[in-house]
């Protein structure tokens, strides 16, 4: 489904059954995790919700296949930032209801925010690629998933400070363990903000 101006994609995409897309030239209410804001001008980003089989790696799945599309010198951020030359490039955004996900995925093509970056791609070419990414990974074995992630991540074997919901850490992030989480010197980080250090 491709509409003009919506509040954000994700608003659209979650009453419809899984297989939907919803594509938007624009959001008045764009959103990331944690109620943040996504930013971006009107036709200047790749803005689309994908309606899909709930999957635990979802998240991590959406990075890989986003990346994938996005080709080589896209990295990945834990949990789920799109890195263009250490520049967040786009985010990905899963909210869970029963029985499906709605995956959202933000790319900036023409325009970033002061800081970002910009991929300067084709927006349906870019599109059709995520489509046939996402069906991929989104299916694939768990341990697949984190593999590929492991090799396209531009997080681990950093020194990171993490944020979480009243407490700060900052160490090795030496791995991602079954369930996507980070692992910050021994420590499982499950949901956090992550500052490259
Ligand atoms: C994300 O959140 O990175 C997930 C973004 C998902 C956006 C897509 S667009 C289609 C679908 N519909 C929606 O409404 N959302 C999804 P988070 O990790 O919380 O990062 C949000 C932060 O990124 C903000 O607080 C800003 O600092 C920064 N930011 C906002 N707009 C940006 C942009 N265009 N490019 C880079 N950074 C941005």
């Amino acid at each position: 489904m491709r509409v003009e101006s919506v509040t954000s994609t994700q608003d659209i995409a979650r009453p419809l059954p899984v297989g939907s897309i919803v594509v938007a030239e624009h959001q008045s209410a764009g959103r990331g995790r944690l109620d943040r804001r996504w930013e971006s001008p009107p036709g200047t980003a790749l803005l689309v919700s994908f309606v899909l089989p709930s999957n635990p790696l979802l998240s991590l799945a959406a990075g890989v296949a986003a990346a994938e599309a996005c080709g080589d010198e896209v990295r990945l951020k834990w949990p789920n930032d799109l890195l263009l030359h250490g520049a967040k490039v786009g985010g990905i955004l899963v909210e869970m209801m029963a029985g499906k996900a709605i995956c959202g995925i933000g790319i900036n093509l023409t325009w970033a925010p002061v800081g970002a970056a910009m991929l300067n791609r084709d927006r349906d070419l870019l599109l059709e690629e995520l489509r046939v990414e996402l069906e991929r990974w989104s299916a694939a074995e768990a341990d697949v998933v984190l593999a590929r992630w492991r090799e396209l991540s531009d997080t681990l074997g950093r020194r990171v400070r993490v944020e979480m919901a009243g407490k700060v850490i900052e160490g090795i992030a030496q791995d991602i363990g079954q369930g996507g989480e980070l692992i910050v010197d021994g420590t499982p980080v499950i949901f956090g903000s992550v500052i490259h250090l």
